[in-house]
């Protein structure tokens, strides 16, 4: 799948592209009850937030066939080549759940910021793409992302340890005023089988989830094949030292899963 003129125009303008209902309601269907089962596993890739609902579920596409093909899928992987310009590997995997109530903050940060710090990622030539796998809305939790802030580089950042069960490198209020007096703060919203892709620069955070609606959402951290980590910090299924250029699958390739899935149900 490729990028039109106008969304590669307004990556390179605001730092993020918004592709709504890019997978169908069935794939993202299938992809949530496949990570609910994930989440009901006792696993040290299954991170929990302080109540115990889970945050984030990393490399599941090491051990999950509905998420091994996610990760290999043209429709999130050829749009980050397009924009890269050469094959990738994939940095991170992870499923964020915000569960409903209890999903708490993600704090003001750039990703490239932690691929450098702990990484030792060359280069700003990663990107996250995310795939919603329910519906997000204004109040479940939306990702929020401060346009035309990818454009500065990486900010000062103090490493957080405590306000979340997630060490993040984050921003201070100040630099994240600053940037949104000019920016304004956007949260793309949209139905469950919606796709946004931003830069590793990009400011953004998500809030607190108090609605009733859990709000789910699958993450590729992919990278440039020639700017892989060089620093090893981290577990292996959090940061990845697999470079090996992803090869993708057919546009079709969740078709069997969600059969299988249906035929199931009818059983
Ligand atoms: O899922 C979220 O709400 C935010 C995730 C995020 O910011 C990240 O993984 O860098």
């Amino acid at each position: 799948m490729k990028l039109s003129d106008a969304d590669l125009a307004r990556f390179d303008e605001e730092g993020f592209v918004f592709l709504p209902g890019l997978f169908s309601r069935d794939e993202a269907q299938m992809l949530m009850e496949e990570a609910q089962a994930i989440y009901a596993q006792d696993r040290e890739e299954v991170w929990r937030e302080s109540s115990g609902a889970a945050r984030t579920a990393f490399a599941a596409h090491t051990y999950s066939e509905p998420f091994r093909r996610i990760g290999r899928h043209p429709r999130l992987v050829e749009p980050v080549e397009q924009l890269l310009g050469e094959q990738l590997y994939m940095h991170q995997f992870k499923i964020n759940a915000k569960a409903a109530f209890d999903g708490e903050v993600w704090q003001w940060h750039q990703d490239y910021g932690t691929w450098a710090r702990d990484d030792g990622m060359p280069e700003p030539r990663a990107m996250n793409i995310a795939l919603f796998l329910e519906d997000v809305t204004p109040a479940n939790g939306p990702l929020l992302f401060i346009p035309r802030s990818h454009r500065e580089g990486v900010f000062e950042a103090g490493h957080d340890l405590e306000t979340t069960s997630y060490p993040l490198w984050t921003l201070d209020r100040e630099t994240v005023a600053s940037l949104a007096r000019e920016g304004g703060v956007e949260a793309p919203v949209g139905p469950a089988g919606s796709v946004v892709m931003f830069h590793g620069n990009l400011v953004h955070a998500s809030p607190a989830n108090i609605s009733p609606f859990s709000r789910t959402i699958v993450y590729l951290s992919l990278c440039a094949v020639s700017n892989h980590i060089t620093k090893f910090t981290r577990k292996e299924w959090i940061a990845h030292r697999d470079f090996t250029p992803i090869e993708v699958l057919a546009d079709d390739c969740l078709d069997e899963l969600v059969a299988q899935r249906r035929a199931a149900a009818a059983e």
